[in-house]
């Protein structure tokens, strides 16, 4: 016969099974943390799709369970397409492995091995070991960067983190006034609302949030759920009537602050709802940022959209924890009297600046947005 008996798994059905699992399991992109946005695929011993699953918001069930219940005895000699290795351990579930076997899954193709040290290659083990045939990496490059969240947050200990700046032509923030709001269109606007509904929380700088008085909630896109909005104030010195303080009950606020802010205000804060985290400041006595980001990654966060200020901005540029810049710039011109989009940074010589690799650039509305990466030099 000519080409592949039907069924029968190519390169090519590995990959397209592959990416329709990776698509599926970025609809829990910002509401599963602490745990990974999984997608899981189920195709039959005809090489049909019988199950789709990913992991639920909250985090649980896992991928895998959901797949195969919407499979039911399609799963038996069928192969399992997942983006992470199966987990091996027992929670408040059988591990996702034991239920693939259990299923009479033949054939599991994942796109990496799970970092948890619970797992980390003890789920592709415990298939193997049933006879189970087993492949791994495929379309490892794109599921990273997808998953980026949460393998920075079981590697690195802290979250991935997306920087977003909205500037002027000329590199400003907001004019004089501190007025800020306006300076791109609907479009670029809509597309920031996006980016906060795929992060875990939003986070801005004290001044920001005593400037804009931001709601920092995700609006217009007609979603359930909402990012945990998370301030970083030394001192506290946030208005205690503002739009995060009236609504701290409904959508969770984390106020980062270093050690020397008031006692009064940390117990203000928290009968309004917030929940307090205390920072380490460096020898500057600004709160550190590698330190910021290692105690959200140990309160679960995985992706960290930071939408300035400027100070706040540039300190995270420079200690080099940002992994994803998003800059949109606006055909508008604000002169040197505007707040630059980022602070002060001390730089001596050019070789010091940091430096971000361009991703991508697109046209919104009559904006630009340009993605930058970390350069992993
Ligand atoms: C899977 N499929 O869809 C996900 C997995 O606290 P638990 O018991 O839910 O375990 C969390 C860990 O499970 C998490 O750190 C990661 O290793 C794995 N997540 N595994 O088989 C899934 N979300
Ligand atoms: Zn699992």
């Amino acid at each position: 016969g000519h080409g592949p008996a039907p069924g029968r798994a190519t390169a090519e059905t590995d990959q397209r099974h592959m990416a329709a699992a990776l698509t599926l399991g970025a609809r829990g992109l910002g509401r599963v943390w602490p745990n990974p946005a999984v997608g899981c695929i189920i195709v039959d011993a005809q090489g049909r799709v019988a199950g789709r699953g990913w992991t639920a918001p909250g985090g649980r069930p896992h991928a895998e369970p959901q797949a195969l219940a919407q499979a039911g005895t399609a799963a038996r000699g069928g192969t399992a397409y997942v983006t992470l290795e199966p987990c091996a351990h027992t929670g408040q579930t059988p591990p996702c492995a034991r239920t693939l076997i259990e299923a009479g899954i033949a054939r599991v193709v994942t796109a990496l091995e799970d970092p948890d040290p619970r797992v980390a290659g003890e789920g592709h083990a415990m298939l193997r070991a049933a006879g189970v045939d087993v492949v791994t990496g495929v379309l490892e490059d794109r599921v990273r960067a997808m998953q980026l969240g949460f393998l920075s947050r079981i590697t690195r200990g802290r979250p991935m983190l997306t920087l977003k700046l909205a500037t002027s032509l000329d590199g400003r923030i907001a004019t004089a006034s501190g007025e800020s709001q306006w300076i791109t269109g609907p479009e670029a606007r809509r597309r920031v609302h996006a980016m906060r509904a795929s992060h875990d929380a939003v986070m801005v700088g004290a001044g920001t949030a005593r400037a804009d008085d931001p709601g920092l909630t995700v609006r217009g896109l007609g979603i359930s759920w909402q990012p945990v909005r998370v301030v970083v104030s030394r001192r506290l010195d946030l208005p205690l009537e503002g739009q995060l303080a009236r609504t701290a009950r409904d959508v969770p606020v984390w106020l980062c602050h270093g050690p020397d802010a008031d006692r009064d205000l940390i117990a203000a804060w928290q009968g309004l709802g917030a929940r307090l985290l205390a920072c380490p400041v460096g020898p500057d006595r600004q709160i550190d940022p590698a330190g910021l980001l290692e105690t959200l990654g140990a309160a679960g966060l995985t992706r960290v959209f930071c939408e300035g200020g400027g100070a706040l901005a540039a300190s995270l540029l420079l200690a080099d924890v940002v992994d994803r810049l998003a800059m949109f710039g606006a055909g508008v011109a604000l002169g040197a009297e505007g707040w630059p989009a980022l602070g002060a940074m001390g730089l001596g010589a050019l070789s010091e600046a940091p430096r971000l690799r361009l991703s991508r650039v697109e046209q919104l509305g009559g904006d630009v947005l340009s993605l930058w990466e970390k350069d992993l030099r």
